[in-house]
């Protein structure tokens, strides 16, 4: 580390220690994470509009977590990205429940974008004196999803931990795309939710964090909503008239996951300047969805 980063490093956890509830409490949440096993403490999923306009501050809030002896698991999409990228090539944007049909002229462009977005905050971090590692393929084992109605999108149907496990065994944060590849080899365009809820299933981390441009789920006023009780409270939010489309596909998935973890286990979504505050106070940050 050298001194420009070390007193950037200070300077972030002088930061915090005064805009948080103190460090009785941040040392409580970091003796908690550094006793857990690398691969348990945390998987984050990073949409591709969070890396288009907030990548400053979810790279140093990743280093952060390196500094103080922490090894996040990162997933990222590349949305955003790969709208503007088709449309440039002349691909017209057709999604069939939220998901994008790719054909294989759509899918080169599909893998150049997440090649790049990958090598983008990789780059980013190491710039930021963090170690972290590009994983692009060998992660997501898939099958077509529908190949009719989709083209070249997949479902995953395995996840292999071994490039993952690499990158943390060497302290570096494994920086993951959501491209899947069949048994035979052909690459699949994913989903990043749904790649990040096979991840979390397998690894069952102690954290699930979802960032996002939103940094929560809105209520009708457009205000983050501080927590969610599934068991109680997704009938009546569903049939809300102001829950939209997006939103409305990120609570099912979230529910989706939920069920299929134990019950102590919850879900956050929030903004990446909020990532500390999340994880290291009573109070977090954004939203909080349990079931
Ligand atoms: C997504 C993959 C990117 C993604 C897509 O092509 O947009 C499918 O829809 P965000 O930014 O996390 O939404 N794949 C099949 O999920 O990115």
């Amino acid at each position: 580390m050298n001194d420009a980063h070390d007193i950037q490093t200070r300077q972030t956890i002088v930061r915090l220690l005064s805009s948080m509830a103190g460090a009785k409490e941040i040392s409580q949440y970091l003796k908690r994470f550094s006793q857990l096993d690398a691969k348990k403490f945390a998987v984050v999923k990073v949409g591709g509009a969070v890396l288009r306009d907030d990548i400053d501050a979810l790279t140093s809030s990743l280093a952060f977590l390196q500094d103080v002896g922490l090894t996040p698991i990162v997933i990222h999409g590349a949305g955003p990205q790969l709208d503007q990228e088709l449309s440039a090539a002349g691909i017209e944007k057709q999604t069939v429940n939220g998901l994008r049909v790719t054909s294989p002229e759509a899918l080169a462009i599909v893998r150049r974008v997440f090649h790049a977005q990958n090598l983008r905050l990789v780059e980013a971090l190491q710039a930021f004196d963090a170690r972290a590692t590009s994983i692009v393929s060998g992660v997501f084992e898939a099958e077509y999803l529908d190949r009719d109605t989709y083209g070249l999108v997949g479902e995953v149907k395995r996840v292999h931990l071994a490039p993952i496990e690499a990158a943390l065994n060497a302290g570096s944060i494994p920086v993951i795309a959501s491209l899947g590849e069949t048994a035979g080899g052909q690459i699949l365009n994913v989903n990043a939710d749904f790649a990040a809820n096979e991840l979390v299933q397998i690894l069952q981390p102690y954290k699930i964090v979802f960032l996002t441009g939103t940094g929560g789920l809105l209520d009708d006023n457009g205000k983050v909503i501080d927590s969610i009780n599934l068991s109680t409270e997704y009938q009546h939010l569903m049939a809300q008239p102001w829950i939209n489309g997006g939103m409305r596909v990120k609570i099912e998935q979230i529910k989706d996951l939920l069920d299929k973890l134990p019950l102590t286990t919850s879900v956050s979504i929030t903004r990446p300047d909020e990532l500390a505050k999340e994880l290291f106070t009573h109070k977090g940050s954004g939203t909080l969805v349990r079931r």
